[in-house]
């Protein structure tokens, strides 16, 4: 008991609490198990070991795990790279990193999200952070994902592998890869590799979603060398290469978004009794980015527009304990280039082509502290506290962009710099078979360059071109959560809440003197700050084991968003999922049901329409195969939407409508 008391605090201390889970290597494992156990989801986990019970679809896209997890929605704009909402809000004020690199997306349409340059294949976990505790590696309100990659350690293990291969009915999704390592006493090496082929899919009822097909290759490599018994370094790359991906509900595609993501890191543990990690990493990585409309057939102007960012960066984190305390304190810097731009080719060749600016060469530097401590008081209480802070310099390097700028703004100067703040601390209470949670925290984030500096983006949804205002303040916001936990031997119930205060809140107010430039937009909005938005979010997670081998589990989330007394535009309404779910000897089988009901409250004032209600089913089947001690053959199949219904949630773009019914299969053989 006593030991279940201490796994359910240390789990509950590290998750639960600040919804965080240290990287370190130790904690793996078992603690897998037991979060699974607490259905906890703040973490997804996608460890190599017994993968087959982990996830129903195991070759599934990064999306659809991220989509499981009640903090986040993924808003689709197609088949391929959705963005993740976090807490109800969008990409903007949340920090996405791959191994705690920042990197900045290509499009000015948010059409490549950071976590579509990873495969799920060689991902570890998510570590989803909400609100300001997710502050370490840049400024955020709504929290962070860092996308943790798998990689092998010197253990001596030798040579082991892995080979994969997934067909999916309704898009024909092809799917091959395979992932190979070698661990030895000095050094490991990891190397994996993902294609992916899609056809256009169809939504329920046989719809056809025309430019719906994406292709996507994804290459991974990570080498480690153990320096001697404290040092070790790492060296990682990945290239990820998406190729003719169509956007069905928006007017352009892709031609090409590609990725090279590298980074050097050093590690040093154990350096005394109180210190026990020292991990410093330098990064760069450069997003390039081609828009196509060649496929198109009625645009009224033929549009070029393409887009890259180049980052590099660095972090070094110390982590360590004494006494009642556990803390951690990292330094993190990086700078960003921002580029994209747009030729318009009218119709006539007569007329003058017509060229501009989006991102006008926006230079942004990014320097911050954060600082964090875990105290134990007694075996029922303990806090989390946090502290952090940052400069944040941007300038527009670009002349041309900078005077096309000042048209708006002719005060604008070259560069500005912005102080950022952050602070939190959070209580958890344990007793018996309570878990109590509460927390207060303080964020800020400065705005992003789109919201800065960009300059006539089409936006599809309200159908306005949006300007950039470089005089925007920084936005705030006070952050309250409140989660409760009980856990019964067969039962466990979680409820949370938490609610976002956000101020001089960052929003598109239309500009009725400005002319758009898209052809078909209803005018020109800029970003303007209003002095308040309320977020509020709330979820009910519960399993209940019906026989050793049977589960019962389902989770209820619901979000509110209002901006003076004006609803908040794609913002969750109350959505359901309840599963049953049989595991026994090498067997797994799942049934599922999901939906929401009618969005009540949607954002009327800002060109959404609300989102009907729906009801979806969905079955799994999966075997283990083990055919020697070195070889498994793991085989999923199932099947999605069984009942075929056209359907559409909130955070589909332009309500486009999502899969039909959907066969898949999926073969994984270890060796
Ligand atoms: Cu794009």
């Amino acid at each position: 008991m006593n030991k279940l008391c201490a796994a359910i605090f240390y789990i509950f201390s590290s998750l639960v609490v600040q919804h965080q889970l240290y990287a370190q290597e130790t904690t793996d494992e078992n603690l897998d198990s037991l979060i699974n156990s607490y259905l906890l989801d703040e973490v997804i986990i996608t460890g190599k070991k017994d993968l087959v019970n982990k996830q129903s679809k195991v070759l599934s896209s990064i999306d659809d795990y991220l989509e499981s997890n009640n903090a986040i929605n993924m808003m689709k704009r197609g088949a391929y790279a959705a963005e993740p909402l976090l807490n109800g809000m969008a990409s903007e004020r949340s920090v996405i990193t791959i191994d705690g690199m920042r990197i900045y997306g290509a499009c000015t349409d948010k059409m490549d999200p950071i976590t579509s340059y990873v495969e799920i294949t060689n991902l570890s976990k998510a570590n989803i952070q909400s609100g300001q505790s997710g502050s370490c590696h840049g400024g955020t309100i709504a929290g962070s994902i860092d996308l943790v990659r798998q990689h092998s350690t010197c253990d001596n293990s030798g040579f082991k592998g892995m080979l994969f291969s997934g067909l999916e009915s309704n898009n024909f999704q092809k799917i091959v890869g395979t992932k190979l390592s070698y661990s030895g006493s000095k050094f490991f090496s990891d190397i994996d590799f993902t294609f992916r082929d899609a056809n256009n899919y169809k939504a329920g009822g046989k719809e056809k979603i025309p430019y719906s097909q994406f292709t996507k290759y994804n290459l991974s490599t990570t080498q480690g060398w153990k320096i001697n018994l404290r040092h070790s370094l790492t060296a990682s790359v990945i290239y990820d290469r998406a190729t003719d991906v169509g956007y069905p509900a928006l007017p352009m595609d892709v031609s090409l978004a590609e990725a090279v993501i590298s980074s050097l890191a050093y590690s040093f543990t154990n350096i005394s009794p109180h210190i026990f990690n020292w991990d410093t990493k330098v990064y760069y990585n450069h997003v390039k980015h081609i828009m196509d409309d060649s496929k198109r057939p009625d645009v009224p102007i033929r549009m070029d527009m393409p887009g890259q960012t180049n980052t590099a960066g660095l972090y070094s984190m110390l982590q360590g304990s004494k006494d009642k305390h556990t803390w951690k304190a990292n330094i993190s810097g990086h700078f960003n280039k921002s580029f994209a731009d747009m030729t318009m080719y009218p119709n006539n060749p007569g007329e003058k082509e017509m060229y501009m600016l989006t991102w006008p060469g926006v230079h942004t530097y990014y320097t911050g502290i954060f600082g964090e401590d875990k105290i134990r008081w007694n075996d029922n209480w303990n806090t989390v506290a946090s502290i952090g802070t940052a400069m944040h310099y941007d300038a527009v390097k670009n002349d041309f962009g900078l005077n096309s700028l000042q048209i708006f703004y002719p005060e604008l100067k070259q560069g500005k710099s912005r102080w950022l703040k952050n602070a939190g601390i959070s209580s958890t209470y344990i007793k018996g078979i309570l878990i109590q949670n509460f927390g207060l925290a303080y964020a800020e984030r400065a705005p992003s360059v789109s919201e800065g500096y960009g300059f006539y983006l089409f936006n599809s949804f309200d159908r306005y071109d949006y300007v950039g205002n470089p005089f925007l303040k920084n936005e705030k916001s006070i952050e309250l959560n409140l989660a409760t936990t009980l856990v019964f031997s067969k039962f466990n119930i979680k409820g949370q809440i938490n609610y976002f205060r956000i101020y001089d809140y960052i929003i598109g107010v239309p500009q009725k003197n400005l002319i758009p430039m898209t052809i078909g937009a209803e005018g020109v909005k800029t970003y303007q700050q209003f002095k308040n938005a309320h977020l509020f979010n709330a979820q009910l997670v519960m399993s209940y084991d019906l026989l050793d081998y049977l589960q019962l589990s389902g989770n209820v989330v619901y979000r509110l968003g209002k901006i003076e007394k004006q609803d908040l535009p794609q913002i969750q309404p109350l959505t359901y999922n309840a599963k049953l779910k049989f595991e026994k000897n090498d067997y797994l089988a799942e049934i599922q049901i999901e939906g929401a009901a009618k969005q009540s409250q949607y954002g009327q004032n800002f060109g959404e329409s609300p989102a009907q209600k729906y009801t979806i089913l969905n079955a799994t089947l999966a075997k283990q195969f083990n055919i020697s001690m070195q070889h498994q053959l793991i085989v999923k199949t199932g099947v999605e939407n069984i009942l075929d219904k056209n359907y559409s949630t909130f955070s589909d773009w332009n309500k486009i409508p999502r899969m039909g019914r959907n066969f898949f299969l999926n073969l994984i053989w270890r060796f």
